[in-house]
């Protein structure tokens, strides 16, 4: 290893990381497609991913997990704070001092025979003053060609940060991928990810949810800027005017089908657009004319596979044909090509499913999620400068002025198809009560309500007190800047379970609408829970949607409100002394209006 960067913060934790993790070898990454190119060949070599057929699929990859390493694992997700208050009720805490010493025991050692990659990324842009600098140690060459794809990767970065100590350590170690000795742990005090005993994506890509959200959140908060679980779009008009549109659902409610929609036919005909910045983290500062401006700070799509077709999400099925790695999805023999549920109609006769063993049609049931050929959370990781639909400002650093920020969930009765809060402070309320229902597709009860403030539970690095509040902060130095706060439901149903709202590219109907607000051209009712369209401001052209229907998920009933309003009373008592008063009288206010 030369002498790769002079920070002093840098070289003395690579130091200890070394010391710590005893590897034979340590490369650093520099970026270089002549490097990357090495690290694939080997990694096909020893069978950690397979070469997919470079004719129909050139610079894709196959990686399979171990069976008990196939999704994040949040029960085993730690938020390290000095002072355990610092982490709220929504976190698992442990004393920092404990934590390091129990993860060093684990890692101790774990290098040993194996190389230690010293990945420096940049979430945002190199340069963005909107980016931030983190560099991961690994022994996983899958972690380092995914990193390269959702990160801006190699030497440069440390150029940019100079001497700094502005940038957050992240040391992961595979070890023997022992789900009891398995932790995803953030010191937000530290600036510092541990994460050990996994490989599978969303633990171990640590720009990701460790660093972009759990610990940025921190960060933001003590900075003055917000670190969210959002989607970024541009809706461009007819006469080429791009509204931006920043959006958070839970998952499984379709982040990353809304970023990257195609508007229905006679929309794209008169000249609307839909633009893809991000879909699935926002980083949000105050820009020097006083708006909010956000960049995405990944460089790829972590998606779910599953589900995804030229129907449902054709530009992210786009994004997946070409220097893509696909993770616990099925491979077809016959071509070396990937298959998924949902992904055709024409499953592979001799395919090999996601745990390794031989697969075909006759064997899947649909009730039986062990018979499918792919795990429901296999994943593709695609470059966004794949996305046929990708922003022109996606690269930039300045960040993308957003006009609304969106919020949503699954409510089969409660909430209307969209309507606008009152005011900032209104929509705070509206998005520290955000809520989805189960369905029938995951394990579980249906129909049980799980309350997710702004799609932040799993992801929020302090208490959530103190991020209502700092939400509420923000609003108040945005003043009459701030961007208008929605809420969209596409999932009402009928009283046989079926979806009302067709969704997809027709949510593109509500955009409109939503911009048509920001810009002051649509019309709307005042409600107990805030502003609905009119029923015909929302253009149903070309829509077999009568206008009644309409009306019915565009309703507000108040007794169902008054039931939702005692929830979240209830949802707010874990929150104790640090729910901000504001949000107590917004829910006051909400109490008195659907009693009347
Ligand atoms: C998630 C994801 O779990 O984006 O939210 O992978
Ligand atoms: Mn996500």
């Amino acid at each position: 290893m030369n002498k790769f960067t002079k920070n002093p913060t840098v070289l003395a934790w690579i130091d200890e990381m070394k010391a710590l993790l005893t590897p034979d070898n340590v490369v650093v990454i520099d970026g270089s497609e002549e490097q990357l190119e090495a690290l694939r060949a080997e990694a096909c070599a020893t069978g950690e991913m397979i070469k997919l057929n470079e004719e129909k699929l050139p610079g894709c990859y196959y990686h399979r997990t171990k069976p008990n390493d196939v999704a994040r694992v949040e029960d085993r997700t730690f938020i390290c704070s000095r002072e355990k208050e610092n982490a709220g009720p929504t976190n698992n805490w442990c004393d920092p001092q404990e934590m390091y010493a129990k993860l060093y025991d684990i890692a101790r050692g774990t290098y040993k025979g194996r190389t230690m990659y010293i990945i420096p990324f940049s979430m945002g842009p190199i340069g963005s003053p909107l980016a931030k600098a983190g560099i991961e140690v690994t022994d996983s060459i899958y972690v380092v060609l995914n990193m390269v794809i959702m990160t801006r990767v190699g030497t440069a970065v440390l150029d940019v940060l100079g001497d700094s100590n502005d940038w957050v350590r992240g040391l992961h170690a595979k070890c023997d991928v022992d789900p009891e000795k398995r932790y995803i742990c953030q010191f937000p005090e530290d600036n510092t990810i541990i994460s050990v005993n996994s490989a599978y994506g969303g633990n171990v890509l640590l720009g990701k949810k460790c660093f972009a959200l759990r610990i940025a959140s921190y960060q933001g908060w003590k900075e003055g800027w917000m670190a969210e679980h959002m989607l970024i779009l541009g809706l461009e008009n007819p006469q080429g005017e791009v509204t931006y549109v920043a959006a958070a659902f839970p998952s499984a409610c379709g982040k990353t089908n809304l970023a990257m929609m195609i508007p229905p036919a006679y929309l794209l005909e008169k000249g609307y657009k839909i633009w893809t910045v991000g879909d699935d983290i926002a980083w949000m500062r105050i820009g020097a004319d006083g708006r909010l401006y956000a960049i995405n700070p990944e460089n790829g799509f972590f998606g779910v596979a599953p589900g995804t077709n030229e129907k449902s999400n054709f530009n992210a099925l786009a994004s997946t044909k070409k220097n893509t790695i696909f993770t616990n999805v099925a491979i077809n023999n016959d071509d070396n090509t990937v298959w998924w549920e949902g992904l055709d109609k024409n499953p592979p006769e001799n395919a090999t499913e996601w745990k390794g063993n031989p697969w075909n049609p006759s064997m899947f049931v649909k009730a039986d999620k062990t018979t499918y050929a792919a795990h429901p959370n296999s994943r593709f990781t695609a470059p966004a400068v794949n996305c046929p639909c990708i922003s022109a400002e996606f690269d930039k650093g300045a960040g993308v002025p957003i006009s609304a920020i969106i919020f949503g969930g699954r409510r089969a009765k409660c909430t209307p198809l969209v309507y606008q809060s009152k005011d900032w402070n209104n929509g705070v309320f509206v998005g520290s009560a955000m809520a989805s229902e189960t369905t029938a597709a995951a394990a579980g009860a249906v129909g049980v309500v799980r309350r997710d403030p702004m799609a932040m539970l799993p992801f929020c690095g302090y208490h959530m007190g103190d991020y209502f509040a700092h939400w509420l902060e923000m609003g108040k130095k945005l003043g009459d800047k701030a961007p208008k706060i929605f809420n969209v439901n596409w999932f009402r149903t009928d009283d046989e379970g079926n979806f009302i709202w067709p969704g997809f590219g027709d949510n593109m109907r509500v955009l409109n609408w939503i911009v048509d607000r920001c810009n002051g051209t649509a019309d709307a009712v005042e409600t107990a829970i805030g502003f609905v369209p009119k029923a015909e401001d929302i253009d149903l052209t070309d829509l077999d949607f009568d206008i009644e229907t309409l009306k019915s998920i565009l309703a507000v009933d108040k007794d169902v409100w008054a039931k939702e309003a005692a929830e979240i009373e209830e949802h707010y008592k874990k929150f104790g002394d640090k729910l901000p008063a504001e949000l107590r009288n917004q829910l006051e206010t909400l109490k008195a209006a659907v009693a009347e």
